[in-house]
């Protein structure tokens, strides 16, 4: 049913009946077909809802008050100083004779042939004015009143009515229509959030396998950094044991070597005495007086030489020293098996084995030991253990790529988190202003333009300049009742529960609240802002249409007709 002017017309569906009743005999003036029921009778009449006041058939329609509801003056106004029936009440009354208002009828009722039924309020019955909003044939003016004519116009009207019906009834449906769209796209915006938390699941369990195994090859890596030997021996003998023998190997050849130079010495100083000694003699024994020129330059030379510097002695320390050197390695005490059996993680004392030699072997060894080393870091046996080496070798790569996959296990995360969290978020019914997030519409009001940004923000701009002032962040959907006009073009939030969304935390307020904002959304054929007003300083409403609440409950407007003709 639709309110106009205090009157109604009547739509087939609000009263249970789909035509417009031939006009009946019986039918006193002004009862609607639905009310016809109580009218039968032709000997006398009942009140409706004062079932032991019976009057006679003369009685109705005669313009005087009789029954305390009114049911006996129909087509009068005679009865009009009774309430009037809420539209809430006239289904309760047709359906169950129970009226819980003074009056029982809904008003003058006019067949309004050729448009839709209506009621005119009983005042308004033979007031000398035609209602034509709700008696398009003029029949509440039947007693013409001071001369009045209303001619019956619903021809016109109706037709111009069902014009505007038409475009109406196309405009909601085209809004329903856009509404399905915007469910479909939010419903596809959805199963991709969905989708992506499951390929983000799936992702971060093989990017946690991955730092698991670069854990363990960093391990692996620091481990074989530390102590690498690429010419491993026998199943039994461990990488140590194949460098412990090298060395021995190395140790053995040098001492030899030593003890073979020391006997190469000492040979060489036995014939040196000898011949220094028969030079000798021959310088004490030779005969000056023989002027031989020869033997005299072999005398001088021997002289010369033996006034030369021989230096020290043989150095008893040193010769020690070398005895030492040249004893076996049990006697000085290096057991090479111990060496060879020692475990990867002693690797680092081989390193300085040296320590363990008898402090009289270290000096001349120390420089062996160090081409030893060389040697077989050149050759790949030893691990490279400058710091320039570890600073850039196999351990830093190791280390980033971890690094790397860590913040990749981090960032899936906190991706799968937000993703989450959006899945929960309320998006309005059927999840429909999913499909409008970040969408943009604006309107001028004054001296700003207003925007609003679905399900981001609200704005106000300056038309003259100057900076944008944030009137109020999204932080949720709810429900408001609101009892608003519906202008001709179906603009407005009409009446009853609507869905609104709150803004809140904008720019501060000199003197007052941060500025917030509360849209009120209800169906309409595109999305527009409709009225926007700041309800107390830096709290403002909007008025917006859009096809995403149409066909909602709490959402869109009644599914009747317009209130307009
Ligand atoms: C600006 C606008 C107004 C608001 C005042 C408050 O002029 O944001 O809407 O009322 O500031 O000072």
């Amino acid at each position: 049913m639709m309110r106009v002017a205090g009157a109604y017309l009547l739509t087939a569906a609000a009263l249970g009946s789909s035509v417009v009743a031939a006009a009946e005999p019986s039918r006193p003036r002004g009862v609607s077909p639905e009310f016809a029921k109580f009218y039968k009778d032709a000997a006398g009449f009942t009140c409706i809802s004062n079932l032991s006041i019976q009057i006679s058939r003369d009685q109705v329609n005669d313009d005087y008050c009789d029954c305390p509801d009114g049911s006996d003056e129909p087509g009068t106004s005679a009865c009009s100083y009774l309430s009037p029936l809420s539209p809430s009440t006239l289904s309760d009354l047709v359906n169950t004779n129970t009226p819980n208002s003074s009056a029982a009828l809904p008003g003058f009722y006019c067949k309004n042939k050729g448009h839709i039924p209506g009621f005119v309020p009983f005042t308004n019955v033979n007031d000398g004015v035609c209602d034509y909003e709700a008696c398009c044939d003029g029949s509440e003016e039947w007693a013409g009143v001071g001369g009045i004519k209303c001619p019956d116009r619903c021809s016109e009207i109706g037709k111009e009515w069902r014009k505007h019906d038409e475009a109406r009834q196309k405009s909601l449906d085209t809004a329903n229509r856009k509404r399905k769209e915007l469910v479909n796209e939010a419903q596809k915006q959805r199963k991709e959030v969905e989708d992506r938390i499951t390929t983000l699941q799936t992702t971060i369990e093989a990017q946690q396998k991955k730092v698991s195994n670069l854990e363990t090859e960093l391990v692996e890596t620091e481990r074989r950094e530390k102590g690498r030997v690429v010419k491993a021996g026998s199943a039994k003998v461990g990488k140590v044991g194949v460098l412990v023998g090298l060395a021995k190997q190395r140790m053995d050849e040098l001492r030899e070597a030593l003890i073979n130079v020391r006997k190469d010495r000492d040979s060489n100083m036995e014939r040196i005495k000898t011949l220094e000694s028969i030079l000798s003699t021959f310088k004490e024994e030779y005969n000056p007086n023989f002027n031989d020129e020869g033997v005299k330059r072999a005398v001088r030379a021997w002289e010369d030489y033996a006034a030369l510097d021989k230096g020290a002695e043989t150095d008893a320390v040193h010769e020690r020293d070398l005895n030492e050197i040249t004893k076996s390695d049990k006697d000085n005490g290096l057991d090479w098996e111990s060496f060879s059996d020692a475990d990867e993680s002693e690797v680092e004392l081989l390193y300085k084995f040296e320590e363990y030699l008898p402090k009289s072997l270290r000096d001349w060894l120390d420089q062996k030991l160090r081409d030893l080393r060389v040697m077989l870091v050149e050759n790949g046996i030893l691990a490279d253990l400058s710091p320039e080496a570890s600073a850039s070798g196999a351990v830093t790569d190791a280390q980033n790529r971890l690094k790397s996959a860590e913040d990749e296990v981090k960032n899936s995360i906190k991706s799968l988190e937000s993703h989450q969290e959006d899945l929960n978020k309320n998006y309005g019914p059927d999840d429909v202003f999913r499909a409008l997030k970040g969408q943009c519409i604006s309107t001028d009001s004054g001296e700003y333009t207003y925007e609003l940004c679905f399900l981001e923000r609200t704005t106000q701009k300056p038309k003259k300049g100057g900076g944008n002032t944030n009137m109020g962040s999204f932080v949720g959907v709810d429900s408001i009742y609101v009892d608003e006009d519906i202008t001709a073009d179906g603009k407005g939030l009409g009446t009853g529960e609507r869905i609104a969304m709150r803004h809140e935390n904008g720019q501060h307020c000199w003197n007052g609240p941060n500025r917030s904002t509360t849209v009120i959304l209800a169906c309409a054929e595109k999305n527009e802002i409709w009225k926007i007003f700041e309800e107390e300083k830096c709290v403002y409403r909007m008025e917006v249409g859009t096809p995403a609440v149409c066909e909602v409950k709490g959402g869109s407007k009644n599914s009747t007709p317009r209130d307009e003709l």
